[in-house]
């Protein structure tokens, strides 16, 4: 048994010291490596908690359509073999070239079926931001996504996640964002002497943030989304020189290029592997936890969330609404829904099910509490609605994936 859990506690070790963090290793400090040690300890109980989970309700036969077979892994994009990274690609590069679904009476902008998303993504902003829907309605979205790649493009891989402390270093040297014609394009072209960007939150008398901007600013330069189009917004689009750029309707066209302005200092403030750590174990209810993601505020943190979409920079990347254009929303989604699911994995019974907030952002204006019985939409991205009860699991309800 010793030997077992010490190979097995080495194999761990190994995996994690041999990662490819970046090209500047060296200057990886000690903590961060313990960190991103400690994270991948918690996301493998998370994983046999899940399994056992799964094996337990087919002991029952109460197995629902999630079994150890049939079970998929999302997993982290710099572990997808070259093949896979084009496979995925394609698959979105392929939603962009679909017809849209949104009648264009509701959002004239709505071109593409991948534009189907980044609307409903704006007209709902409002109700899935700083909310108690947050978690669970990203969770479907990203979901419904990953179905759409599968069932309309072909995909047979699974939907990978952005491992943000692995780039804390060097965003432009990120296997998702380093312009390859295996990475999501990278930088935007270079925009010299940007000034700083204020980023004020929701209605309340808060300073705003402060940021810089990044290295790049213009249209992307290389990579299989050079030639992609941003067809709606501006919506909440926060821009170098402290404004904020909104069409008086954000769903109507406005076709531009995909804009970046990657900026390594905001990954590595907001999404290194001591702060992921400490968003997991520090956090013990759920309002907590999706505060502190969210950045909560007057704490002068954008949290992870704020920090992966804010690093990737540009247009939409900085927009709160639009953002789901840029290809990286949804490997970054992935990785906050990782965290959630590991954070529940730690203690199922008070955590499976835990809901707070309500259907407003930060309740402004008040709205009642959100509940398991609420029901979510994605809009035109596909007809229906779910409760958030059936999304509090990754494997109970409709969903059957785990993250390794
Ligand atoms: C699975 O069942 C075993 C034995 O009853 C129990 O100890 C364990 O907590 C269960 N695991 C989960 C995740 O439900
Ligand atoms: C983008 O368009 C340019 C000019 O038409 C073309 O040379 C290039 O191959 C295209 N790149 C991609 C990734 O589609
Ligand atoms: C910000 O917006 C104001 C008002 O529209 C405008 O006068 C100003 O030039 C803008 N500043 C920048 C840096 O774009
Ligand atoms: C991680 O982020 C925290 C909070 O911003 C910061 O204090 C710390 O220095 C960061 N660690 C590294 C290694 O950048
Ligand atoms: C809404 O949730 C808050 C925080 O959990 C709680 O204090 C309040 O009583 C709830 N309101 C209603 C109407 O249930
Ligand atoms: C926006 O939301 C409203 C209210 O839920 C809905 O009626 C409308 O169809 C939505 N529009 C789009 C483009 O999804
Ligand atoms: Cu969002």
């Amino acid at each position: 048994m010793a030997i077992l859990l010490t190979s097995f506690l080495l194999c761990l070790m190994l995996r994690v010291w041999t990662m490819p963090i970046t090209a500047k290793t060296n200057s990886f400090s000690f903590s961060e490596h313990t960190a991103a040690y400690q994270i991948n300890r918690l996301s493998r109980f998370a994983l046999d908690s899940t399994l056992d989970a799964i094996g337990n309700r087919s002991l029952g036969h109460d197995q629902g359509g999630c079994t150890l077979e049939n079970v998929r892994v999302r997993r982290d994009w710099r572990t997808f073999p070259r093949k896979e990274k084009r496979a995925y690609i394609n698959a979105v590069l392929c939603l962009q070239w679909l017809p849209a679904q949104t009648p264009s009476a509701l959002a004239a902008g709505a071109k593409s079926r991948y534009d189907d998303f980044v609307a409903t993504h704006i007209n709902q902003t409002w109700h899935i931001h700083r909310t108690g829907t947050f978690l669970a309605w990203h969770r479907y979205f990203i979901y419904v996504f990953e179905e759409t790649l599968r069932d309309e493009c072909g995909y047979t891989g699974d939907l990978p996640y952005w491992n943000w402390g692995a780039d804390v270093q060097s965003m432009e040297e990120s296997p998702l964002f380093d312009g390859s014609d295996t990475s999501l394009s990278g930088n935007g072209a270079y925009i010299p002497n940007q000034p700083n960007l204020r980023i004020p939150l929701g209605n309340t008398d808060l300073p705003p943030l402060i940021l810089p901007a990044g290295t790049g600013g213009g249209c992307l330069t290389s990579g299989p989304f050079m030639n992609s189009t941003i067809n709606m917004g501006p919506s909440f689009l926060y821009v170098p020189g402290g404004n904020v750029s909104r069409m008086s309707n954000p769903l109507d066209y406005n076709p531009r290029c995909l804009k970046r302005d990657l900026t390594t200092s905001i990954l590595r403030d907001n999404n290194n592997y001591t702060t992921i750590l400490q968003l997991i174990l520090n956090n013990h209810d759920v309002w907590d936890f999706e505060t502190n993601a969210q950045g909560a505020p007057g704490s002068g943190l954008l949290g992870v969330h704020g920090g992966g979409h804010l690093a990737m920079g540009g247009d939409p990347g900085r927009d709160a609404d639009a953002n789901p254009g840029d290809p990286g929303f949804w490997n970054h989604h992935a990785m906050i829904d990782r965290l959630w699911w590991i954070w529940q994995n730690l203690d199922l019974t008070k955590r499976q099910y835990a809901i707070s907030g309500t259907g407003t952002f930060l309740n402004d204006p008040a709205s009642p509490n959100t509940t398991l019985d609420t029901h979510v939409n994605v809009g035109y991205v596909k007809p229906g609605s779910i409760a958030v009860r059936d999304i509090m699991s990754t494997t109970a309800g409709p969903f059957c994936y785990v993250y390794l």
